[in-house]
């Protein structure tokens, strides 16, 4: 059955059966104090504002039976999977592996790496661990969603400008059509947020789609 959306720039229209809800990184290390989104300086309270939103586009997505996709920014204990690029850039007060009041600072397995408890997932739902800012790189959501005849994708999640639209950016490379919900994902900084959504859906939605969670609870 297809669900008609009232999106920007245009409607959004996908079958139920077809599309996935992607929630990108919601895990105590960027919305928590303590994690890796503190220990870069930024004000991570910003942040828990999108929860409720977010927990209500998760119960709708189990209600209508679609396909579940969390990520979460991590890399393996021994850091074989963090680039000396990403590890020694900037100037921040911990850095990744380095031991934080939520464990050490964005490892794989970690207190402060999981999923905030608002939103744990649940059997049957694709947990896909990244070591990069998109969810397509070097992991195997790509053939997770080929396998179940993906076709559309609904994004949430944090932070907007950086793994949320690097992820949609790369879901867009990919032959996906993606729809960000707009009051379910958020940035540390609320003009990037704003930015990003806008040059997304711009030039007939070069990028995707955005609407908010009303407008999807209104027709799903
Ligand atoms: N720093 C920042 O805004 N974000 C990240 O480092 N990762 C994600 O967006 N998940």
């Amino acid at each position: 059955m297809n669900i008609e959306v009232q999106a920007a720039p245009s409607p959004f229209v996908f079958d139920a059966s077809k599309v996935a809800l992607v929630i990108i990184d919601m895990q105590r290390d960027f919305i928590e104090p303590g994690g890796f989104g503190e220990s870069l300086g930024n004000d991570v309270t910003l942040l828990a504002g999108i929860v409720p939103t977010v927990v209500e586009l998760l119960a709708l997505a189990r209600d209508g039976g679609w396909m579940v996709v969390h990520t979460r920014e991590s890399h393996a204990p021994d850091l074989s999977d963090c680039p000396p690029a990403k590890r020694l850039r900037g100037a921040p007060e911990m850095r990744i592996g380095e031991p934080g009041p939520m464990g050490r600072i964005l490892v794989r397995g970690e207190p402060g790496n999981a999923i905030i408890d608002a939103l744990t997932p649940i059997a049957g739902e694709l947990v896909i661990d990244k070591p990069g800012k998109g969810a397509f790189y070097a992991t195997r959501l790509g053939e997770e969603l080929a396998t179940r005849g993906i076709t559309h994708l609904i994004f949430a999640g944090v932070t907007t400008e950086v793994c949320v639209q690097t992820s949609m950016r790369e879901a867009n490379d990919r032959g996906y059509d993606c729809l960000l919900i707009e009051d379910a994902t958020a940035s540390y900084f609320p003009a990037f947020k704003e930015a990003s959504l806008a040059m997304i859906r711009s030039q007939g939605g070069i990028v995707g789609w955005t609407a908010p969670f009303a407008a999807l609870k209104r027709e799903a």
